[in-house]
């Protein structure tokens, strides 16, 4: 957006405002735009959602500068702050200084990183080969992110993947009160348990300031009441309910138009292209014909 004040000056207000925020993922300017008008209060530039986009599976596949340029583009197209998804930070903490500084050059609000192995696998995949890597590693990592950035208001995520890697609550603590120690101003912790067990004892045992990010993708039982309930989560990540939306609705149309042996029917169950005219801002350009084109 336009607005001169900051994404992550936009998302901090927020946060002060109202907890959890509600984030919901993004792969696209457009889908961003539709975020933004049905009142979230953030973009996931999700990792997931970008290389499905691409075709690929989310195994560190596709390039920073890949995600880096979807970022900037949904910038331009969206006042909503960003909350960047940069993985593993694309390897080590000297990859990670490089990818904070771009990151927030590019307007995102925020960062999070994961303390798993480059290349990683996606999380949520059964019987994933997740490794983590060291935990004093990890804090390199998330010191060099805070020590990169040069606007106190981004906002750096520390995320791990200990419950994912099936290492138990324990670990996930002591490696969360390392990074918070380390700077990191919210804690991800994420899990693939089909019931919200794990992740509410996780919270109910965190002793740190830092508010904690959830992911509900594999437990969506965990919904807004129960998320208020447990007072130390800042923030819930909707990850990939875009691309699953987007998936949903082609197949759907796709399959009819071929069984229908046209269009006649589908049309008037999908919006009509004055609506994508809409969200593309048709009438801006209408405006400025008839201003300059003489
Ligand atoms: C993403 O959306 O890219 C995430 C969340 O990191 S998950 O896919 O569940 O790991
Ligand atoms: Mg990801």
């Amino acid at each position: 957006g336009a607005s001169t004040v900051t994404g992550a000056e936009r998302l901090r207000a927020r946060m002060a405002e109202q907890r959890p925020v509600h984030i919901i993922s993004a792969h696209s300017p457009l889908s961003a735009i539709l975020a933004e008008e049905a009142g979230f209060d953030g973009i996931w530039a999700s990792g997931f959602e970008l290389s499905a986009l691409y075709g690929l599976p989310d195994v560190s596949l596709i390039s920073m500068a890949q995600h880096l340029d979807m970022v900037r583009a949904m910038v331009d197209q969206s006042s909503l702050p960003i909350v960047a998804d940069i993985d593993t930070g694309f390897g080590n903490a000297i990859n990670v200084i490089h990818a904070v500084r771009q990151y927030e050059r590019a307007g995102a609000a925020a960062v999070v990183i994961e303390d798993k192995v480059f290349p990683k696998v996606t999380s949520l995949i059964a019987d994933g080969r997740q490794e983590l890597v060291r935990m004093e590693e990890f804090v390199g990592k998330v010191r060099a992110s805070v020590a990169t950035r040069s606007d106190p208001n981004f906002l750096v995520i520390a995320r791990t993947e200990a419950l994912i890697a099936g290492l138990g609550e324990a670990e996930a603590l002591a490696r969360a009160a390392a990074y918070e120690a380390a700077g990191a101003d919210m804690i991800l912790i994420h899990s693939k348990q089909k019931t919200p067990d794990e992740v509410e004892s996780f919270v109910r045992a965190w002793d740190g300031n830092a508010p904690v990010v959830i992911v509900p993708t594999a437990y969506p039982q965990m919904n807004e009441p129960r998320i208020r309930a447990l007072e130390k989560i800042g923030m819930v990540i909707y990850a990939n309910h875009a691309i699953r939306a987007a998936v949903t609705a082609m197949k759907d149309v796709f399959a009819r138009i071929r069984a229908d042996g046209g269009i006649h029917h589908i049309d008037r169950d999908i919006v009509p292209v004055e609506e994508i005219f809409r969200l593309q801002k048709m009438e801006v350009v209408k405006r400025n014909e008839a201003r300059f084109l003489l």
